[in-house]
């Protein structure tokens, strides 16, 4: 059992699905064995998009949707998957040292994921891998897939909950996030730590400033006249292709943005903006950009040759480079030749970001909500052109969302497609959307409903032992 999570999490509605899911699963595991259940909500960001990769803060609310695990442990040493969700068929794997994944692109790799970071962090504080269960894991998740809500982080962060808890692990969430976060990059994507912190830290009715290196988190209190709407724009950003490809490409131009003004600045041990950050104790965005401006050229060439000189680093390997900026998983890093990166405009939008997010925690604290909106819609706009992560139909529905009365709407989860967020007044929610569905869902003939929702903040996971019915 996970002592450290607040059991109180659960509603009657979960109570129920976890009952029903542990039925069936005693079917298999013995009338009488233990059996754990574990909740993991998603999460919407207020404000903070693409900066937690680079170690700076970011502002998500753990939303009232959640992904459900029940476990019980198995005498073999194998983990059998089940998903209520016809789309995701049955799977089984065995425990090993290195567990290799699934196909590109299967869900049950998020599950592998989380076994393999649990392997990993026992390993290495001598708990042996032949002392590990396998287990069975029935698996239902309420978090519409792919619609920025960080269903795919819910299913890791209970996966890993639910395996601890079949084998009697425990690990409170200030070291469970980054474990969580350093696990998920199994499945190729080098992702910060947001959604794992967001899933397990999520406090009901507040949003959570969140800092890394260390984890730091503390909840902001939401405005009571405050709503959050979170659309899907039914543009499928390609997690596993070309959206994945271009987020690891942004992760390299991002830490060599902070590799070129730590040699310029002369700053030693720096892997990240943030850790340029740490080190400029009274820094601002203007300054920093400023300086990376006459300290390199705009853009750089995607073979690193340039790279490499300005960095002093000429005679290394592509790779070796590669994996110095981006550590271990660079080899799922592969950049196109095509593409120049864009290193000036990727570090103007990471650090105004950062003010932005200081400056939301503050205002979102104050009630200030028009304040609040217009930082998102600035987050929007800097998205767009200095990131380059949206899309025309992003723009659009960020915009239908205003024109109904948000007082911010953004892109929130990587981009590339996706979700916005907004948010507005409560009483104005229905009117924001209406707007959506008469300028954004009704002219693309795409069936609203299920795709746009009022979202609250609410608890982070738990786990609990269900008693036998
Ligand atoms: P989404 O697109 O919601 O999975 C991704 C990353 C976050 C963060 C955002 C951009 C993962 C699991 N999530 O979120 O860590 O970097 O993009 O702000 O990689």
């Amino acid at each position: 059992m996970n002592s450290h999570y607040n059991p109180d999490g659960w509603d009657t509605g979960e109570l129920e699905r976890a009952g029903a899911l542990a039925r069936e699963l005693r079917s298999i595991a013995g009338a009488n064995a233990r059996v754990f259940a574990v909740r993991a909500p998603g999460r919407a960001n207020l404000i903070g998009e693409h900066t937690d990769y680079s170690g700076l803060p970011v502002l998500p609310a753990a939303i009232d949707r959640s992904t459900i695990i029940v476990a019980a442990a198995m005498e073999s040493r194998e983990v059998t998957l089940r998903n209520a969700a016809p789309d995701f068929a049955p799977r089984t794997f065995q425990l090993e040292r290195r567990i290799p994944p699934f196909a590109q692109g299967d869900w049950a790799n998020y599950v592998k994921a989380a076994v393999q970071g649990v392997i990993d962090h026992f390993g290495a504080l001598g708990v042996a891998l032949a002392r590990l269960r396998g287990a069975a894991l029935f698996v239902e998740g309420r978090i519409t897939t792919a619609a920025g809500l960080s269903s795919s982080s819910a299913l890791t962060v209970a996966s890993a909950l639910a395996f601890m808890a079949v084998n009697g692990l425990d690990l409170p969430p200030l070291e469970c996030a980054p474990m969580v976060a350093r696990s998920e990059r199994y499945v190729g994507t080098m992702g910060g730590g947001m959604d794992q912190a967001a899933a397990l830290f999520g406090r009901r009715d507040h949003a959570l400033f969140i800092e890394f290196n260390p984890l730091r988190v503390r909840p902001v209190r939401m405005p009571s006249d405050a709503a959050i709407i979170v659309a899907d724009s039914g543009e499928i950003a390609d997690k596993s292709g070309s959206a994945r490809a271009e987020y690891n490409r942004r992760v390299v131009e991002c830490a060599l943005a902070a590799r070129i003004l730590a040699r310029t600045l002369k700053l030693q041990g720096v892997r990240t903006l943030g850790d340029v950050v740490s080190a400029r104790v009274n820094w601002n965005a203007t300054d920093l950009v400023g300086i990376l401006e006459r300290a390199a050229p705009a853009r750089l060439a995607p073979d690193l040759e340039e790279a490499k000189r300005l960095l002093d680093m000429t005679g290394i390997s592509h790779e070796s480079l590669l994996h110095e900026l981006v550590g271990p998983g660079a080899s799922s890093v592969k950049l196109d030749p095509a593409k120049p990166l864009e290193i000036f405009r990727r570090a103007r939008h990471v650090l105004t970001e950062t003010e932005r997010v200081i400056r939301g925690a503050e205002l979102l604290e104050a009630g200030q909500l028009e304040a609040m909106g217009a930082l998102m819609n600035e987050s929007h706009a800097s998205l767009a052109s200095d990131f380059e992560c949206s899309t025309a139909r992003l723009d659009k529905i960020a915009a239908s969302a205003r024109a109904g009365g948000a007082l911010g709407a953004r892109l929130t989860g990587a981009g590339f497609g996706g979700s916005i967020v907004a948010m507005c007044r409560a009483a104005d929610a229905p009117r924001v959307i209406e707007s959506l569905d008469r300028f954004y869902y009704e002219p693309l003939g795409i069936e609203a409903r299920g795709r746009r929702a009022v979202l609250h903040a609410g608890d982070g996971a738990s786990t609990i032992e269900l008693a036998v019915a």
